[in-house]
């Protein structure tokens, strides 16, 4: 009786009478009341089901396969950015009589971005070990796993709640929760072990990915951590560039290339390009080649999102002999992959330039002991004057001519100096006729002549004011003046007192 009551056990799946549930009813009773030998025999009977086991009869068909919607299950099978793709999992419980409990199913896909997608499927429950194909006979049903060559680089995703379970030819299935892409799988239940519980999962999926690589330009003071669209910077001022370039696609974007379109005015200072990303670090950066005004500087890669943010900061420097007035200098950045233009961003400078000279001409006044307007002379003495330049402004005064007109009773005396230099011949005659050109002048600075004259000829009596007038111009700026006088005073001679 115990025999066939293990074998009605066995079947399992078929209705326990009532009879049956009274003969089980009764060997538990008998199991406690029996020797131990005898018990390990009733234990058998109660736990001995057979042992489930899936994907290995005649029949089974391939365990992983994957299909475009509309086109046969296949492995391997073909796809491209944009396709969806439907995964088609087999299960199928043999062993007839047994219970595969909390079956489980799970299928990886590749996390990064590939040519070709290589899934695994697995296949398990709590009396089944971990299988990864339909095997029969020892071998491979169709391919393990599954592959999807694709046409160019790309990711593959799971779409949200697209699992369904098909069992015993069902067309509509049903829904299943989402997990099996999990390490845990997704528990799909118990299977019993016949044909009619055997079925299919299937779960969707779409191929994605692209590059999407973005630049931004910055400008900023030298010194300063503050990034700016536009700053005012002064003609002469040496500011920093920073290009940042990100990549929000999903995929890495490869050869890149970054280029910088200087404006007028600003020139690129040689070995100032420096590399700043994840790998080259935050402070130190990378020093890179001088060629991103020129050629570009290529970049490997660009990761997408933040991992892959790099950063090229350059210096330029802005002309100090740019014109008078105010300008806006747009700086232009942009980024390539291969030659394709992929963005581009500008950054700018406002830039004022004021050219102005200013001249001083002064009499040394032996009396203070010091350089004035005017100074006291007299028929005969020789009186010293200072023709000073100095640039106002805030740019390179170029081409700075100066001369200066010397007056009824005052003769030249001596050299004309130079910032201390003795002037040639020539150019003594220039600076006293229609100019001489003292070359530049930065802004700041100045130069001077120096020179003597000799108070002499006959001025009429009273007080006279002899003014020295000095000019001086330079490129882009008008003629500025300025004058020290000698003061003479001429009396009549003195009636004599001569008295005897
Ligand atoms: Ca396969
Ligand atoms: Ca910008």
């Amino acid at each position: 009786m115990l025999k066939k009551l293990i074998n009605r056990i066995r079947e399992g799946l078929k209705p326990v009478s009532k009879k049956v549930k009274a003969v089980i009813s009764a060997m538990a009773l008998l199991a406690i009341l029996l020797p131990s030998t005898v018990n390990v025999e009733g234990t058998k009977a109660v736990s001995g089901t057979p042992t489930p086991r899936f994907n290995y009869m005649q029949g089974d068909v391939e365990m992983l396969r994957a299909a475009k919607p509309g086109d046969n299950y296949a492995d391997p099978i073909s796809a491209q950015n944009g396709d969806k793709v439907i995964f088609l999992v087999y299960f199928h419980n043999g062993v007839e009589g047994s219970v595969a409990h909390n079956t489980k199913i799970r299928v990886d896909l590749p996390a990064g971005e590939t040519n070709k997608v290589v899934a695994t499927s697995y296949l398990w429950s709590d009396e089944t070990p971990v299988i990864n194909d339909t095997i029969v006979n020892g071998q491979i049903v169709g391919q393990t796993g599954q592959t999807i060559n694709l046409t160019s680089k790309a990711k593959i995703r799971y779409v949200p709640g697209s699992t369904r379970m098909f069992v015993n030819g069902d067309q509509n299935g049903k829904a299943i929760p989402d997990g099996i892409n999990t390490t845990n799988g997704i528990n799909i239940g118990n299977i019993n072990g016949c044909w009619q519980y055997s079925g299919y999962l299937t779960f969707q999926t779409e191929i994605f990915g692209n590059t999407q690589v973005t630049l931004d330009k910055a400008v900023s003071h030298l010194g300063s951590s503050t990034w700016y669209e536009q700053i005012t910077a002064t003609p002469g001022e040496t500011v920093a560039y920073r290009i940042a370039v990100r990549n929000d696609g999903e995929l890495t974007a490869a050869s890149i290339l970054i280029k910088d379109r200087l404006a007028t005015y600003t020139s690129y200072v040689n070995g100032s390009t420096y590399l700043y990303n994840k790998s080259t670090g935050a402070t130190t950066g990378q020093k890179m080649s001088d060629t991103l005004t020129t050629t570009g500087i290529s970049l490997t890669n660009i990761a997408p999102g933040n991992d892959g943010v790099s950063y090229l900061v350059f210096k330029a420097k802005v002309s100090d002999s740019i014109p008078a007035g105010t300008y806006s200098l747009s700086n232009v950045g942009e980024v390539y992959i291969g030659t394709a233009l992929q963005d581009r961003d500008e950054a700018r400078i406002i830039v004022e330039s004021t050219s102005t000279i200013h001249l001083n001409k002064t009499v040394y006044d032996s009396d203070t002991r010091s350089w004035e307007k005017i100074a006291q002379g007299e028929i005969g003495s020789i009186e010293s004057f200072t023709v000073t330049v100095t640039n106002k402004g805030n740019v390179v005064a170029q081409n700075v001519v100066v001369k200066d007109i010397l007056p009824m009773f005052a003769l030249l005396y001596g050299d004309i100096k130079l910032d201390g230099v003795v002037l040639t011949a020539t150019q003594k005659a220039a600076f006293l006729g229609s100019g001489l050109n003292i070359g530049s002048i930065n802004c700041g600075a100045s130069k001077s002549i120096t020179f003597q004259v000799k108070v002499d000829g006959c001025p009429p009596l009273g007080e006279t004011l002899i003014t020295n007038t000095a000019y001086s111009s330079a490129s882009g700026i008008s003629e500025v003046t300025s004058s020290a006088q000698i003061r003479i005073q001429m009396n009549a001679p003195i009636v004599p007192i001569y008295m005897k």
